[in-house]
């Protein structure tokens, strides 16, 4: 059996460059703890970008970086500032991203932006091909990298290709308003196996594939003159133990061991017991659909005025593509309306909207999720939503309510969670009253089936699950579809 060959946007290690000595520090993202089972070992390779363009890394210090990289079983992908500029902010930002979440009129179809997605999706599988030999299997992941898979075909057509890709895929109907969709899709379908978080998105995939290349579908298989391709869902989980663990250490923490959070945090639990807080975590991303939860959350204190200093909101929203206009222009509108309704509804004792734009370290987290009595995730899109998994897990004693907008992908697995559409105000403002009200035994019962289901639908299972189905799929005899 050949190596695997893991390829992602950004490598699994931040690299930290100091007095000329070069550090390579593993990631703890999902993804990354996703694929321990898959990348460990002496057999298996990832491949991307190291985070710093070549205008950054001083020519003297390159070598050292490709050692400290390679100690992690890593290999970098040499991008340029304006490189990253038309491929990962153009192409990949500002039209793939905006396009696959339904904001359609958010989409830019630039020319230029196409050109760097295509020569840089080609130098990624250059670097593939550079270290890739018959026999390896190769996992492509996301939406940066959708040209990928046919690029390495080409030049090595009997390899085994995997894609995933984390985020939705739109209906066909908005799917083909992209001036490259067939390219796109042609790009893809140099895969044996093509991945998705649900099966709406499978099957969104299926009738662009059908209706745009005229391709013959069956099931789930797509039907080449040379070759079968399979498409099937497989939903991101997370490192639940991780979660768990750390949330059973931190609820038996001293207070001397307590983060300057928790002090604070317990100080406000105190002053008032019978206050809940509600927890908004997300990167700051206008998919996530954090300004709409905030005017929503305006909607419920004027429809439910008896919880009045007897509910805050807590919201954490990560730094994320700043350089973006969208990204900008959102962020000043998120600080005008925390702004706006905290100097609205705010009392002398009593701040209603806690508001950190910023990311926290993991103990931080855990903070958040094991104080908040409801946590409250609504994206307007969004291809899983990991942070409703996270928190479900650190409810070691069952309570807590997760109120989650229906078009996220965890929604699909998350039936005993409060789910809302994020657009209804009405219904999201009622959801809350429920859930301040839900007594103990019900928000129990509720996450003891979630807690199950994601304990064994882990992140682990998720790679594990996709590689087999892989491995099938490269053992299956389709000689006939060659005759
Ligand atoms: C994409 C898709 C899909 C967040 N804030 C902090 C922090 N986080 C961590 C969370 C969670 C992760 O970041 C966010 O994951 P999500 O799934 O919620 O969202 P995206 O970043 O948009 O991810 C998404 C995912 O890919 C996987 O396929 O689910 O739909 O958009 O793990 O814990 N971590 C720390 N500090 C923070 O402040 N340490």
């Amino acid at each position: 059996m050949g190596k695997t060959i893991i390829i992602s946007n950004r490598l699994p290690v931040q690299l930290q460059i100091d007095n000329g000595e070069i550090t390579a520090i593993p990631s703890v993202g999902g993804l990354a703890t996703g694929m321990k089972s898959v990348h460990s070992g002496g057999d298996s390779l990832w491949i991307g970008w190291s985070g710093l363009t070549d205008e950054e890394i001083p020519d003297r210090l390159a070598p050292k970086i490709d050692k400290a990289l390679a100690k992690h079983g890593s290999s970098k992908v040499n991008l340029t500032e304006s490189e990253i500029d038309g491929y990962y902010y153009g192409f990949s930002n500002r039209t793939i991203w905006p396009l696959f979440h339904y904001f359609l009129e958010y989409s830019e179809f630039e020319s230029e932006y196409w050109e760097a997605y295509k020569k840089v999706n080609q130098k990624f599988a250059d670097a593939i091909l550079e270290k890739a030999d018959d026999g390896d299997t190769i996992w492509v992941h996301d939406y940066q990298l959708m040209l990928v898979p046919q690029m390495v075909r080409e030049k090595k057509p009997d390899i085994s290709i995997g894609f995933f890709l984390h985020i939705p895929f739109p209906s066909f109907e908005i799917f083909r308003t992209l001036p490259w969709r067939e390219e796109i899709l042609n790009g893809l379908l140099g895969s044996d196996l093509i991945g998705f978080h649900t099966y709406d998105y499978e099957r969104h995939f299926l009738s662009s594939v059908r209706r745009l290349l005229g391709l013959e579908v069956s099931f789930n298989d797509i039907s080449l003159d040379d070759r079968v391709i399979k498409v099937d869902s497989f939903p991101m989980g997370i490192d639940y133990k991780k979660f768990s663990e750390a949330a059973k250490k931190h609820n038996q923490n001293k207070e001397k061991d307590k983060s300057e959070l928790q002090k604070r945090l317990d100080t406000h639990k105190k002053s008032a017991p019978d206050a809940k807080f509600f927890l908004s975590i997300d990167r700051l991303d206008y998919s996530k659909g954090i300004a709409k939860r905030i005017y929503a959350f305006e909607y419920f204190l004027n429809k439910y005025p008896q919880y009045k200093e007897k509910v805050r909101l807590i919201v954490l929203a990560v730094p994320s593509r700043s350089n973006v206009p969208q990204y900008q222009l959102l962020k000043r509108e998120v600080d005008e309306l925390v702004g706006r309704i905290n100097g609205e509804f705010s009392t002398v004792s009593w701040t209603p909207i806690w508001y950190f734009y910023r990311s926290m370290p993991f103990e931080n987290l855990i903070d958040l999720y094991t104080s908040s009595d409801i946590a409250w995730l609504t994206p307007l899109r969004d291809g899983m939503n990991l942070v409703a998994k996270e928190y479900i897990a650190t409810r070691t004693d069952q309570t807590g309510v997760l109120i989650l907008s229906e078009m996220a992908g965890s929604a699909n697995e998350m039936n005993e969670s409060l789910l809302i559409n994020p657009n209804n105000f009405e219904q999201i403002a009622d959801a809350l009253h429920t859930a301040i009200n839900m007594p103990v035994e019900e928000q129990k019962q509720r996450n003891a089936i979630l807690q199950k289901r994601l304990e064994r639908y882990n992140v682990e299972k998720w790679a594990n699950d996709f590689m087999n189905s892989l491995l099938d799929q490269k053992e299956k005899d389709y000689s006939y579809v060659a005759r």
